[in-house]
């Protein structure tokens, strides 16, 4: 019996939405885990605290394994079965390595993560458990992680999907062809959280195509910001041990540097730190103010447009998009160290209405 029809295939993954703008061919099977398509939620709390005309959230998290990774890690997983590969590996803060594992178990395939012991935030964690992968738990950071991977996958028959690999590259950059889509115009700056800078490089490659296709009249301004600790393209230098609340971006050689930075210039744009008390002050504000609870690498982004705002910037007149790259429900351990407001009480409305001083 052959399976029967699913959704109308148009609304079912990037592959299928973009492929047209895609390096597919007849060969590249059209997987979906049911990425991309995410919505752009326009803020309320936060749009006015920073005095913005319009400010909008691209809500990556709502990908199917909670982060931005899914809608590059797609393609890159397809292109690699077209190529006859049996087994993926990647090194990963975590995101990638969930994204990584989730579609090698869709396809039936190995997974390999290479992550530094003791600094995955426990819900990706949880997640590539799950999924099956391997977890190769070493005792560095993420750039020797990455390292290892290139030189493993260099030497044996398995395939890399870091960012590195340019087939990330393409399907990631789908996201700006969807704001654009639904904005009908690119915004006038786009803030995002830079760490290995594939995500800043794919966007501005998302936004200069689409404007090169006729889907839209200019591009954004690119604004990536780095946690403080691990900020070497705003250093200028690469930081051997970088620190950061933000696991997801505590990088501290990024691979795709020369095109974040040709984004960055290219686009009239900037890329920023953000203090780490910054970052989780963002995240508590757009929880509090937005109600969305996003992970702290990805709050880098609203806490570098409230920064951008102190700093005299006036947004009164712009369109603004900040990237939220992955799900507050990854990293559960950094928000319960944030905010605990739980009050402990027997189970009867007397003591809930003391202590409410309700009367
Ligand atoms: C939530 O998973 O590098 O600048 O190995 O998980 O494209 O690296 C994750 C990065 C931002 C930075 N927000 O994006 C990994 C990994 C979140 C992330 C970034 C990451 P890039």
């Amino acid at each position: 019996m052959t399976a029967a029809p699913i959704a109308p295939s148009h609304l079912h993954g990037v592959m299928r939405r973009y492929g047209r703008y895609l390096p597919l061919t007849d060969q590249t099977p059209l997987i979906s885990l049911g990425e991309g398509t995410t919505p752009l939620v326009r803020s309320r709390g936060i749009e006015q605290r920073a005095g913005v005309g319009a400010l909008y959230y691209k809500l990556e998290m709502c990908n199917p394994t909670g982060s931005f990774k899914d809608r590059g890690m797609v393609v890159a997983v397809a292109k690699a079965v077209e190529s006859g590969a049996r087994a993926l590996m990647c090194a990963s803060t975590g995101n990638t390595s969930a994204s990584a594992a989730a579609y090698a178990a869709h396809l039936g395939m190995d997974a390999f993560v290479v992550v530094p012991d003791g600094k995955i935030a426990m819900g990706k964690l949880a997640q590539t458990v799950m999924y099956g992968a391997q977890i190769l738990a070493i005792d560095g950071n993420f750039d020797d992680a990455l390292r290892i991977a290139r030189e493993a996958t260099d030497k044996h028959n398995i395939a890399l999907v870091n960012s590195v690999n340019p087939h990330r590259i393409a399907g990631q950059k789908t996201a700006a062809f969807e704001i654009v889509d639904d904005l009908g115009e690119a915004p006038d700056l786009l803030c995002i959280p830079v760490g290995n800078a594939g995500n800043i490089t794919a966007y501005w490659k998302g936004f200069t195509e689409y404007a090169e296709y006729g889907r839209a009249t200019r591009h954004p301004k690119m604004m990536g910001f780095q946690a403080a600790g691990a900020a070497p393209i705003v250093q200028g230098t690469p930081v051997a041990d970088p620190k950061t609340v933000a696991s997801a971006i505590r990088i501290g050689n990024p691979a795709s540097w020369q095109s974040a930075t040709a984004a960055r210039d290219e686009s009239g744009g900037a890329i920023q730190a953000v203090t780490d008390d910054e970052i989780l002050e963002a995240q508590r504000l757009m929880a509090a103010e937005d109600g969305i609870f996003c992970e702290p690498a990805s709050a880098a982004s609203v806490a570098g447009l409230l920064k951008l705002r102190r700093d005299g910037l006036n947004l009164q007149e712009m369109t603004v998009v900040c990237v939220i790259t992955g799900s507050g429900l990854k990293d559960p351990d950094t928000a319960m160290q944030t905010t605990p407001r739980l009050i402990h009480l027997p189970a009867d409305l007397a003591a809930i209405e003391r202590a409410l001083k309700w009367g």
